[in-house]
């Protein structure tokens, strides 16, 4: 209703102005104050004067009030070593067109002045000069193609992607509604496959845990970087258009589903530098928080930030990181301090796949332990290591996958030590009935055995006994006790 009101009364306006207008030329006719009419124009020809210098004025002032801004100066300086060539090259556009637009204006209103309508004035006749043509077609066409050319240049070496044998970082942002999640490569430097099908709660960005190269990828909730290092992102998102925005590294990619992306780039200014640099700047000096005169000045609690660019849903706004840029050493212990996604949200979970075998920091984590535990047997009075990691199906004498690394270990530990001889024990709890226990317990002894008989170990320095729930290590009074009941150990004979 408002808007058809509004409507109206701009038609109305319209219409009354155009019946003045008529009413004026009428008036000017009866009275042929033609006059009249050549004062009006030379002062209108002076108002255009006043309102081009007003105007040129008002131009240079906003131009330097937002020159960091515009141009990337100052607290804008670019932080990233290409963001330096997009600032030149703006940079370059702009005092380009800034001479230009200066001169056509200053043409614009001095001729409007200069030519106001006069009585005794007769126009030139001026159909066509091609010289003239040649040189306003020439210049444009050449300063174009000089900045089209400097920008694709640019365009290109920014746009580069990395050569695989170069030293690069390479993470991987992926965005949903309404977050950013970040992936790094963990200490093999490489992101392990991934595939959406793979999603589930367990697995929010689809790895595919049979690729080892995921094991050691961790998932991280700032975006950490070592500065002076070159980082390629991998860019992609789980379900509409986003888009990857680093504004002071000049770094701006859409992330679209399905198709991943990625923009190359270095840091060049580690936060703490930041913060030294903005000190400086006086609107940097206020406090953070406008309401409280207490708090920490903006230079203090300035951070770099990752942000969405593409308006994405209704909590957009939400979509921001912080972004710090550390020293390579800072870096290395942040990086040392993060844990692998898989090995602590996803191994020995019922969705883990890999329960049949063990990565390399498992593998020599547990061969520190029974090298740890097979010393003190071999220096001390306690004789007897308990396997931590052998075990079997459920009421069966069949070894799992994963027990062969600790009795690979054994194994090892026997073709070192020539002397070494030992006593293979099997133990239950006491669920079940004791004949049954008993031969259980010496059945997985003897699949023990068996075992290392197959590696080689002579079968004079072994032998085998089950005692099923005959020799409990705690009374099997709850779950957790008789857990440990069951269990295969051996005994050391000789050394
Ligand atoms: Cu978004």
């Amino acid at each position: 209703m408002t808007f058809l009101l509004v409507l109206l009364s701009l038609i109305l306006i319209v219409i009354i102005t155009i019946q003045i207008g008529k009413v004026t030329e009428l008036a000017a006719k009866i009275r042929g104050e033609e006059e009249m009419q050549e004062s009006v124009n030379k002062r209108q020809g002076v108002y255009m004067m006043v309102f081009m210098i007003a105007f040129l004025l008002l131009s240079a002032w906003s131009a330097y009030k937002y020159k960091f801004h515009y141009l990337g100066y100052g607290p804008w300086k670019a932080s990233s070593a290409h963001g330096q060539q997009i600032d030149t090259m703006f940079d370059l556009t702009l005092v380009i067109t800034g001479i230009v637009f200066v001169i056509t204006q200053i043409l614009l209103f001095y001729y409007a002045w200069r030519y106001s309508g006069r009585r005794s004035g007769k126009a030139l006749f001026f159909p066509h000069n091609t010289n003239l043509e040649i040189v306003w077609t020439a210049i444009p066409a050449v300063v174009m193609a000089f900045l089209v050319i400097k920008g694709l240049d640019a365009w290109n070496e920014i746009m580069a992607d990395v050569d695989p044998k170069e030293d690069y970082l390479e993470v991987e942002a992926t965005g949903f509604q309404f977050a950013w999640a970040l992936r790094y490569p963990g200490a093999d430097g490489q992101l392990g496959e991934k595939n959406y099908k793979m999603i589930n709660g367990s697995n929010p960005l689809g790895q595919n845990w049979l690729d080892e190269k995921n094991v050691d990828d961790f998932h991280a909730d700032e975006l950490v970087l070592p500065v002076g290092k070159k980082v390629r992102v991998r860019i992609t998102s789980k379900d509409v258009l986003h888009n990857f925005y680093l504004p002071h590294f000049r770094v701006k990619m859409d992330a679209i589903p399905g198709i991943p992306t990625y923009f190359v780039f270095t840091p060049t200014v580690t936060t703490d530098s930041m913060r030294m640099r903005l000190k400086q700047y006086p609107e940097y000096n206020v406090p953070a928080d406008p309401n409280d005169p207490e708090s920490k000045l903006k230079w203090e609690v300035f951070d770099y930030e990752l942000a969405c660019a593409e308006l994405c849903g209704n909590s957009h706004f939400a979509m921001r990181k912080t972004v710090r840029i550390v020293d390579e050493v800072e870096y290395m212990q942040w990086q040392a301090k993060q844990k692998s996604y898989y090995l602590s949200n996803v191994r020995w979970t019922e969705d883990d796949p890999n329960k049949d075998k063990l990565f390399g920091s498992e593998i020599e984590e547990r061969k520190e332990q029974f090298q740890e535990a097979l010393d003190t047997a071999l220096t001390t009075g306690k004789k007897t290591v308990q396997f931590n990691y052998v075990t079997f199906a459920t009421g069966s004498d069949k070894l799992t996958g994963v027990s062969r690394y600790e009795l690979d270990n054994l194994v090892n530990a026997m073709k070192e030590n020539k002397a070494l001889r030992i006593a293979l024990n099997g133990h239950t709890d006491d669920v079940g009935d004791p004949a049954g226990n008993l031969t259980l317990s010496q059945k997985r002894a003897t699949a023990v055995y068996n075992y290392l008989k197959s590696k080689g170990v002579a079968t004079e320095r072994l032998s085998s006994q089950g005692y099923g729930q005959t020799q409990p290590v705690v009374p099997n009074d709850s779950d957790e006790n008789r857990a440990k009941n069951r269990r295969t150990e051996f005994r050391v004979v000789a050394q």
